[in-house]
């Protein structure tokens, strides 16, 4: 990868040029060719989808199918496996409010973990409640990660869904998400994947995987914000109740009865996010024209690179020494992570402090916030250095009073 190349492709670094952006996991950065893309549907066609009867409203109908198209291939699926949503949030939501309300009943188990983003394990733990089922929680190493020897100590005959995050948004650990799934299978379980962490930063082909659910966003992999992705198996989504009704997914409408399109189109309600749809096709050809495993392995160079620097400095305490990504998670000892992010921010590194919508994982560390940079494929050693000579100056400027 040429890193100083793909650097000149995201317009960001143009209007700030000591910017040190260590914060992709919250959301990346957009390169030109996504921005310009929506553009061009901005300016060209601006209409909707799915229903003019005029060339302009075919050409955008043919844009964003034509993304749908560029998703499925990125992730190996079929083009009808997947359904576009605002994020990984709705999609997780969609999967616990349309399969889980329909499937789980009262006495069943649900298995989630620890290290989820809230958007993976609370929308199943008010399924639960709803259904007077119970949720149960994989018991994580002392490092604080998920293993195959760990989860079989919850699962029982009466689990029905394991709904599990691929990465972790705090840790950065991979779940041997394959095997928990393989295992899931031969007892007919539904297994639902957080792809928020993991689907920007590895190759991950569902056929592959065999997931039966997999959610991600578009603005954490180079994408715009405000779209995202629940993939889906066909036989799953065929069989699945939208839950929000309305223009586009209707087929026939009486006063007494009513039919729905096909999946994905029934899941798909109202005027979509057309140019966002258009802009994440675009990420995904990007991504994969770099391809993946080159820019997973290059943030995880930085990250460890980061980690050996960082344990060097006296009271810096790092949580994930042995993050399989590009994630750190840290604190320097006595000092509160906000009040270290004013000198990180008066030196234009941009990361991010507080529980990260994990608060399982923050309790489970003992802290009530912690401290993430996250590498992506636009960062340098620079921006390493940058980090640990800010820390370095944040634990001299605190530790002085
Ligand atoms: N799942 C994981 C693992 C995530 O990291 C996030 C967002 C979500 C789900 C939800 O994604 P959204 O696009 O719907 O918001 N994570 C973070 C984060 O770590 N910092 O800001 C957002």
């Amino acid at each position: 990868m040429n890193i100083t190349n793909i650097k000149k492709e995201f317009p960001v670094f143009d209007a700030h040029k000591d910017l040190c952006y260590l914060d992709s996991a919250a959301s990346s950065l957009k390169p030109r060719r996504v921005i310009e893309k929506m553009d061009y549907y901005y300016n060209n066609l601006s209409c909707n989808v799915h229903r003019g009867v005029y060339g302009l409203s075919y050409q955008a109908t043919d844009m964003y199918e034509e993304a749908r198209n560029l998703v499925a291939n990125f992730i190996g699926s079929e083009f009808e496996e997947v359904v576009f949503t605002r994020g990984a949030s709705a999609s997780l939501n969609l999967v616990a409010l349309s399969y889980g309300m329909d499937n789980i009943n009262e006495g069943d188990e649900v298995i989630t973990s620890e290290l989820e983003h809230h958007s993976s394990h609370m929308p199943w733990f008010n399924v639960c409640k709803k259904k007077h089922a119970t949720l149960k929680y994989i018991p994580l190493t002392k490092e604080g990660r998920i293993t195959v020897e760990n989860f079989m100590k919850v699962l029982t005959d009466k689990t029905k869904v394991v709904a599990l995050t691929y990465v972790s948004n705090v840790m950065g650990y991979i779940t041997p998400i394959k095997e928990i799934i393989e295992i899931c299978h031969q007892r007919g379980i539904i297994v639902s994947v957080d792809g928020a962490q993991a689907v920007p930063h590895m190759k991950i082909n569902v056929k592959e995987l065999d997931c039966d659910f997999l959610s991600f966003s578009g603005h954490k992999m180079l994408g715009p914000s405000g779209v995202g992705v629940l993939y889906g198996k066909k036989k799953l989504l065929d069989k699945m109740n939208p839950v929000e009704f309305g223009g586009d997914m209707a087929d026939v409408v009486e006063k007494d009865s009513q039919t729905y399109k096909d999946a994905p189109y029934k899941f798909e309600t109202g005027t979509p996010m057309i140019a966002e749809v258009i802009g994440l096709g675009e990420a995904c050809r990007i991504l994969d024209e770099i391809g993946l495993d080159e820019i997973g392995s290059y943030e995880n160079m930085l990250a460890k690179k980061a980690i050996e620097l960082l344990s060097q400095i006296e009271d810096v305490e790092i949580y994930n020494k042995n993050t399989d990504t590009g994630v750190i998670a840290f604190n320097i000892k006595g000092v509160h992570p906000h009040d270290a992010a004013s000198i990180y921010d008066k030196n234009h590194v941009c990361i991010r402090a507080g529980h990260h919508c994990a608060q399982l994982i923050t309790s489970f560390l003992g802290q009530i916030s912690t401290t993430r940079a996250s590498f992506y494929l636009y960062n340098t050693m620079d921006d390493v250095y940058k980090l640990v000579d800010s820390v370095k100056e944040a634990r001299d400027f605190f530790k002085s009073f």
